[in-house]
């Protein structure tokens, strides 16, 4: 088989590149190592910065959120029973939208199955030969038959646990990793959210986020230890231990219920040098991680997706090279200051183990800074709706 891109990964950088590429007659296959329904079952981001709007409408594929995503023009910091707004209009003009990256990969999904463009689920053993030449393919596996993918570019779009970044040799690859001292237990559960804006919450107890998908989906999530398990913590046990960390006034309101979903995420920031080898391009969370406090994973995935998408689209269209000859420095630019804006706000925001009663003060020092100085909230305002690409 032959294409243009090959694109490795099916989840929302992959799907968003292969649709951009698609509205300028640019061809790409999608490989994906699951299935459809295991894409789908997977609970992610749930705030979306207007670039990755913008880029979505641009793929023809925002019809859905427009009708259904929430807009939301602030957000909501605590400190123990203590509360105030950041509010991100007044500082920027712009909002951020709740819509699940599940629903954008569903819509990504059926864009995709209109427009007949090729995706293979359940690919085995991909291997990405000759990135440093002209000619680049993929050989892989579907049910034990062996399949070949020529094509101009590989994508790699397959995550942090993809094969696409170890495809770039190790003496040309450099990596950078913070991993922090605790996970997020975060459950789904079909109740309303109980506030119309998200609560991050800084308790001596640890984190406590309160998100939601609709208006009667909510998403919670608690710090928790490392070595803590999802059927360790029964509904009640979250509950309660939710209701602890968040704001007396809230955790009155609260509308508790049965939980959908539940899993613990760790947190880490990572980040690999470069983004590109030859006819190679990582994107999104193949290439880097963030910690999720500030939701900047799916989001700078989108603005990766940019850069290789307009530098693609230059060199088919106009055939010029200089858009994928910077991808990987304009990318990493950009990663680089999302990645400070989640150290800073998770360093903010959680507990730490052996944290002194010095560093605790600090901590609240710098949220009442926050809440009292409009520059630290213009600053944190912008970088939450999203730094310009
Ligand atoms: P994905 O979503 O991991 O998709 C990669 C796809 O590649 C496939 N794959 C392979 N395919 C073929 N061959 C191989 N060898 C392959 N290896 C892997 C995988 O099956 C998968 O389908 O990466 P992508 O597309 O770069 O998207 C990145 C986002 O998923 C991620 O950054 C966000 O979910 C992070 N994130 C959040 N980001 C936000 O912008 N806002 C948020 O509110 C937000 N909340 C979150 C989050 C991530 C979380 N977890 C669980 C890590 C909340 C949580 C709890
Ligand atoms: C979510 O709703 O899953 C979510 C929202 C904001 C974050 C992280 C996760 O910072």
């Amino acid at each position: 088989m032959k294409t243009q891109v090959a694109i490795i990964g099916g989840g929302p950088s992959g799907l968003l590149l292969a649709q951009l590429l698609q509205t300028r007659g640019i061809e790409s296959v999608v490989l994906e190592r699951k299935t459809r329904e295991y894409v789908l079952g997977r609970i992610r981001a749930g705030v979306l910065e207007r670039g990755l709007v913008q880029l979505l409408e641009e793929a023809g594929c925002a019809a859905r959120l427009h009708a259904e995503g929430i807009a939301h023009h602030g957000t909501l910091i605590s400190y123990g029973d203590e509360m105030f707004r950041v509010d991100f209009t007044e500082h920027t003009g712009q909002q951020v939208m709740i819509y699940g990256q599940t629903e954008v990969t569903r819509d990504l999904y059926a864009a995709r199955e209109k427009a007949g463009g090729g995706i293979e689920f359940n690919v085995a053993d991909v291997v990405i030969e000759g990135a440093d030449t002209d000619a680049p393919h993929v050989d892989y596996t579907v049910e034990g038959e062996a399949r070949r993918l020529d094509c101009d570019f590989v994508a790699g779009c397959d995550g942090f646990h993809g094969v696409s970044r170890q495809a770039i040799p190790p003496e040309v690859r450099r990596e950078y990793e913070k991993v922090y001292p605790f996970g997020w237990l975060g459950i789904l559960t079909q109740t309303p959210p109980v506030n119309s804006e998200l609560i991050y919450a800084n308790s001596p107890r640890g984190f406590a986020l309160c998100s939601m998908r609709t208006e009667n989906l909510s998403r919670y999530y608690i710090q928790c230890s490392l070595s803590d398990k999802p059927e360790d913590w029964t509904d009640e046990a979250f509950w309660r231990e939710l209701k602890r960390r968040i704001p007396a006034e809230q955790a009155e309101t609260l509308i508790t219920g049965p939980s959908i979903e539940k899993s613990i995420a760790p947190l880490r920031s990572f980040v690999t040098e470069p983004m590109r080898w030859g006819r190679l391009f990582l994107c999104g969370d193949a290439a880097h991680i963030v910690p999720p406090t500030g939701a900047k994973g799916l989001n700078t995935a989108a603005s990766d997706v940019h850069y290789l998408y307009n530098g693609l689209r230059e060199f088919y269209e106009d055939n010029r090279s200089d858009g994928i000859d910077s991808y990987s420095q304009k990318a990493l630019s950009r990663v680089w200051k999302a990645q400070r804006f989640s150290w800073w706000f998770s360093s903010l925001m959680h507990t730490y183990p052996h944290q002194s009663e010095f560093d605790l003060k600090m901590q609240v020092a710098e949220i009442e800074f926050l809440r009292s100085n409009k520059a630290a909230q213009k600053a944190m305002a912008q970088n939450y709706v999203g730094l310009p690409y």
